[in-house]
């Protein structure tokens, strides 16, 4: 491979040389990890307001801070933003919506929402080859004010989030069969109670028996489910209905798909380490990669260990086919086409840094009880110029190799997003 930049291809060649001499042929890591689909989260751009009532106030379970000048108001503000983001970020991507970013001329409660008010969407996904993923959005709702949606005990309004979840299934359907890639549709609900429930048992009752009643429609091949847990929400802080372990369980017993998000457990827990546990008892899994800090489980991906870590895991268990990763952070503090832009370079950084590795060797020292090695190795390669080859790769594929990109964003600011905010 060749790109035409001078300093970057040399620092690429010496770069090259470094890890063959490892047993890592750099050529066929690009080429791989160029292919890995990496899901961006449409709602990092609007913080999660969605276009039902993108001026309301989002309510139960959710909530993004700051108040950054500019986010998007509509569909095509959205796709304009997501257009800027995604030429900044190198390799195969998709979009992950979510039930709120309907385009509809007249209103449509979530019970009632169609393939044909995602079809925007659809047009925009196949004039750039990019796949879609969905969720049901179980929150920002009236029937989720309560804080209890599918798990809820007034049969009522357990109906309409099925409904619901029914509704979005034949949506992810459309997608997959339109888009020619399955959509994976993710459900995560709010589900909890501030204060110590007396009863702990019922409502994950009536979550089984709901999430059975989407989960076993015939509603078509071309979409997969995935269910995720969480360990506590805003004004859940005592009881979290759909925990790790309800959903593992019910996820190994209804062969859908387990959804792990990095930021939905205890600080000290390693999400990484739960994908190998995963693998053994389903075929497929989707990861939510974020980053908690404190009470938030949603600030933008960093290149930290516990990055690192989960791709390191995904690509030493050579499991990049059974593995969804998707990103799922929102903030509303910086400029959120920098945040997209920085959270998913940081993951495809973590992604090569990891395919980078020279996985054989370290499963050979192991193989031969040599820990020794093993450590060594782990420890060498930190330093090697992986750098070198991340901008040799964003440059063979006209994308900003540095930090270039940022000026971008700001001419965009300058020229669009804080036009946005003087026309409300
Ligand atoms: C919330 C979950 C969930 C949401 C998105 C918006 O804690 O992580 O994945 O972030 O559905
Ligand atoms: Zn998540």
């Amino acid at each position: 491979m060749k790109c035409a930049c001078g300093n970057i291809q040399t620092a690429y060649d010496l770069a090259n040389e470094r890890f063959a001499a490892m047993g890592v042929d750099t050529e066929s890591v690009l080429a791989k990890l160029d292919e890995v689909p990496i899901s961006i989260q449409c709602w990092q751009g609007d913080d999660v307001r969605g276009f039902e009532n993108p001026d309301g106030e989002l309510t139960g379970g959710i909530q993004t801070s700051g108040n950054y000048p500019g986010r998007a108001r509509n569909g095509d503000q959205l796709r304009a933003d997501l257009d800027l983001a995604f030429a900044q970020i190198p390799g195969r991507k998709r979009l992950n919506l979510h039930a709120i970013y309907l385009e509809s001329n007249s209103q449509v409660d979530r019970d009632a929402i169609e393939p044909q008010h995602f079809e925007r969407w659809v047009n925009w996904a196949k004039t750039r080859d990019l796949g879609l993923d969905f969720n049901p959005t179980c929150f920002s709702h009236r029937l989720s004010a309560q804080g209890l949606t599918l798990s809820h005990p007034d049969p009522a309004v357990r109906r309409f989030w099925i409904n619901h979840c029914l509704a979005c299934r034949k949506i992810s359907d459309y997608f997959g069969k339109e888009l020619g890639s399955p959509a994976v549709m993710n459900v995560w609900i709010p589900d909890g109670y501030k204060d110590q429930p007396a009863d702990r048992y019922s409502p994950r009752k009536r979550l089984l028996d709901a999430l059975d009643e989407i989960t076993s429609a015939p509603l078509g091949n071309n979409h997969k489910v995935a269910v995720e847990g969480k360990l506590f929400g805003i004004g859940a802080e005592s009881y979290t209905v759909g925990s790790n372990d309800f959903y593992l369980a019910y996820a190994a017993t209804r062969k859908v798909l387990l959804c792990l998000d990095a930021g939905h457990f205890h600080p000290t827990e390693s999400v990484a380490d739960k994908i190998s546990t995963a693998l053994l008892y389903l075929d497929e899994i989707l990861l939510h990669v974020s980053r908690p800090v404190r009470w938030d489980s949603d600030h933008i991906v960093l290149l930290d260990d516990p990055t690192l870590a989960i791709a390191r895991q995904v690509v030493r268990g050579d499991a990049l086919s059974r593995v969804h990763i998707g990103l799922d952070f929102f903030d509303a503090s910086i400029n959120r086409i920098a945040a997209w832009i920085i959270g998913a370079r940081n993951m495809r950084k973590a992604l090569l840094m990891a395919l980078l590795q020279p996985t054989e060797t370290l499963l050979e020292a192991e193989a031969k009880w040599d820990l020794t090695a093993r450590l060594a190795l782990f420890e060498e390669q930190k330093s090697l110029p992986w750098g070198a080859v991340w901008e040799f790769y964003c440059a063979s594929k006209n994308m900003p190799a540095g930090i270039e990109w940022l000026e971008t964003v700001r001419n965009y600011e300058k020229n669009t997003l804080t036009k946005r905010d003087a026309t409300l």
